[in-house]
C-alpha cells in the first residue's frame, strides 16, 4: 500500500518529509491540504493530527504527525533502501546522528523559524514583517552557525563524515532562508557554505526544491 503524505509541497515541514522519502526511494502520494481554506482544521484532518498541522503520514494502520518523527520512522522502516540516513550499522554513528538532529531542532530551528515566518509567512497573510524579531533571531542564528562552522571544519557533515538525517532536517528552512537578504550568514562561512552546496546538490533535495515555489504549489 502506497504511503499517503498529507501536506503541501511549499510547506517547510512537509518538504522535510518529502526529502526523506526521496532519499529512501519510497513511493508516496501527496494529499494536498489547503491551509488557506483551513482544511487542516476540518474534523477529518484533526482526527489525524489533533494539533491541526501538516504534515501527516499515513502508512497502513499507522498515522503519524511531527515531521522529524515521521522522517525517523521512514528512515528506520526503509533502512535497507536508498541512502542510509540513520547509520543503523554503527551504534556510535547513530547516536551522533541523534545528537545533531536534536541540535537542528533545539538550536537551529528556534532561530531560523521566526525569520522565515516574518519574511514569508506574514506577507502571505497580509501582515507586516517585524524587523526587530528578524534582527534578534539573526543574531541567535549567527551564534549557532559559528558552532557549525567549527564543527564542519573537522567533519564533512554535521554528525561526521557521512550525510544523515541531521543534515537533511536543515534543508527546508535553510532553502527559504537563502532566498532572503541574509543568506550571507551561510555563504560567508566557508565550511557551512561547502556543506550547504554539497547537500543541495543531492538529487533528492533538488527534486524537493522544485516544489518549493510559493504561489505555484
Ligand atoms: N513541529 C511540526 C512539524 O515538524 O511537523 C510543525 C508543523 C507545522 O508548523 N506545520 C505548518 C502548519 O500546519 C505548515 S509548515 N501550519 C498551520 C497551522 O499551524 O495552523
Amino acid at each position: 500500500m502506497v504511503l499517503k503524505l498529507h501536506g503541501l509541497s511549499v510547506s517547510t515541514n512537509t518538504a522535510r518529509v518529502v526529502a526523506c522519502l526521496h532519499e529512501k526511494d519510497v513511493d508516496f502520494e501527496l494529499v494536498r491540504v489547503d491551509l488557506f481554506a483551513r482544511g487542516n482544521k476540518e474534523p477529518s484532518f484533526l482526527a489525524k493530527n489533533p494539533f491541526g498541522q501538516i504534515p501527516v503520514l499515513e502508512d497502513g494502520d499507522i498515522t503519524l504527525f511531527e515531521s522529524r518523527a515521521i522522517t525517523s520512522y521512514v528512515a528506520e522502516k526503509f533502512k535497507e533502501t536508498g541512502t542510509d540516513l540513520i547509520r543503523h550499522e554503527s551504534f556510535d554513528e547513530a547516536a551522533l546522528v541523534k545528537v545533531w538532529t536534536e541540535v537542528e531542532s533545539q538550536q537551529y530551528h528556534p532561530a531560523i523559524c521566526p525569520i522565515i515566518y516574518e519574511f514569508f509567512g506574514k506577507p502571505v497573510q497580509g501582515l507586516e514583517p517585524d524587523q526587530a524579531v528578524i534582527d534578534a533571531n539573526l543574531e541567535k542564528l549567527e551564534k549557532v552557525l559559528n558552532v557549525y562552522e567549527a564543527k564542519l571544519s573537522s567533519t564533512k557533515y554535521l554528525a561526521g563524515d557521512f550525510y544523515s538525517l541531521a543534515d537533511l532536517h536543515h534543508f527546508p528552512y535553510t532553502f527559504y532562508f537563502m532566498k532572503t537578504a541574509w543568506g550571507s550568514a551561510i555563504s560567508d562561512r566557508p565550511h557551512v557554505k561547502a556543506w550547504w552546496d554539497d547537500i543541495t546538490s543531492r538529487p533528492a533535495l533538488k527534486k524537493v526544491a522544485e516544489g518549493m515555489t510559493f504561489g505555484e504549489n
